[in-house]
């Protein structure tokens, strides 16, 4: 070859190279890849609007806070992040009406149906409903005090709800490291995720039925679980007799209950973790030094949360032309 022949090759190898990397650049965005500028030509206000829908709901109650979160939660490891958690159904048999939900607060699905309303009326049919509760998930740990982050979106609202699908992919209160690793794993998140993910109960509140085992009923030989600081389990004891109204709910976090911060792991080094998931994130030497770390440096807490929050926002995501984007978040187009 002359060399005149040796350049028009080598600049058809460039072409070719680069048309390439943009048909596999562009496979991956429409591929399960999420971008945090994805309305930026279609609804620029989307996150503007959320967040103020958020604070208002948020001011009235504080409720939305707690709610919000657990609701992106369930929402994400029951069929991905799409929403799939918020659809009513008149029979009773969405995923929101499986045992399993554990009694999801109303005022998380009112803030994602209140924040699409008012979405709706700025840019109409093009913000998912799963992309809101993302953004609301967010602002409600900001709410808190907790730390901002950005949101990562891009995500269709799903085809399928159904409370049969739920069992199974939700994590217990009775759970150990193990189990808590391996669900978290379904879900592509670590352990280290895992144990941030779980500061989220620095908020919220819990019904008594959920951590009475380790009251009333924990072995042969005790009925307390030996890992329940004593003075607590008295206190826990009191605020939830045998037989309580099943509707009483108590604070997670009994010191700082209404702040986002990294208490929840300074109470379990204290032995005052709620459920037996909570406490053998100390309890146990797989996640012991995690749990010393972040309660001592709310800076590494806030890191890991950050981070975790945006993996589990990538979970089992609807994105191109997979799914819809609902008009109403609790029904199918
Ligand atoms: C690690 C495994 C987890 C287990 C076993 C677990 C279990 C529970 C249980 C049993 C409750 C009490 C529900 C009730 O009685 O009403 C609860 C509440 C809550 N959970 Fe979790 N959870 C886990 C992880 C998470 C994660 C990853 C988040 C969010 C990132 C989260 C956020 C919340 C919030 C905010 C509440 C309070 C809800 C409210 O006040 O309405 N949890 N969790
Ligand atoms: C976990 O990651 C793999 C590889 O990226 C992906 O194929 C899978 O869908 C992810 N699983 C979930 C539940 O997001
Ligand atoms: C918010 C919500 O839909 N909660 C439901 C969770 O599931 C129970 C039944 O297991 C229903 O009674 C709740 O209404």
């Amino acid at each position: 070859m002359n060399q005149i022949a040796q350049g028009m090759a080598e600049t058809w190898r460039r072409k070719i190279i680069y048309w390439w990397l943009t048909v596999v650049i562009l496979a991956g965005i429409g591929n399960g890849q999420l971008v945090e500028n994805f309305y930026a030509a279609t609804c620029p206000m989307v996150e503007a609007v959320v967040q103020q829908t958020v604070n208002t709901k948020v001011s009235q109650t504080f409720t939305t806070i707690p709610a919000t979160l657990r609701l992106f939660f369930h929402d994400c490891f029951v069929e991905g992040c799409d929403a799939s958690v918020i659809i009513a159904s008149p029979n009773g048999d969405a995923e929101k009406d499986a045992p399993d939900n554990l009694s999801l607060a109303g005022d998380g699905f009112d803030t994602v149906i209140k924040a699409k309303q008012a979405v709706e009326s700025v840019c109409p049919g093009v913000v998912s409903c799963a992309d809101i509760l993302a953004i609301a998930a967010r602002d409600v740990v900001v709410a808190a005090g907790g730390p901002t982050f950005n949101v990562q979106l891009g995500r269709r609202d799903g085809l399928i709800s159904m409370a049969s699908r739920v069992a199974g992919n939700l994590p217990l209160p009775t759970f150990n490291v193990i189990q808590l690793n391996t669900i978290f794993a379904k879900n592509n998140l670590t352990q280290l995720d895992m144990i941030a993910l779980s500061g989220a109960h620095t908020v919220g509140f819990s019904h008594c039925n959920r951590f009475a085992n380790r009251l009333y009923s924990f072995s042969s030989t005790s009925n307390v679980d030996p890992s329940l600081d004593p003075a607590y389990a008295q206190q826990l004891m009191a605020a939830c007799p045998r037989n309580v109204d099943p509707n009483i709910a108590i604070n997670m976090d009994p010191q700082t209950p209404n702040t986002f911060d990294n208490v929840y792991y300074q109470n379990l080094v204290a032995n005052k973790g709620l459920f037996t998931s909570d406490q053998v994130l100390f309890t146990d030497p797989l996640t012991q030094s995690t749990v010393n770390d972040f309660a001592n440096n709310p800076g590494d807490f806030n890191g890991a949360f950050i981070n975790a929050m945006r993996k589990l926002g990538q979970t089992g995501v609807k994105t191109g032309n997979q799914g819809e984007i609902r008009r109403d978040c609790t029904s199918f187009n």
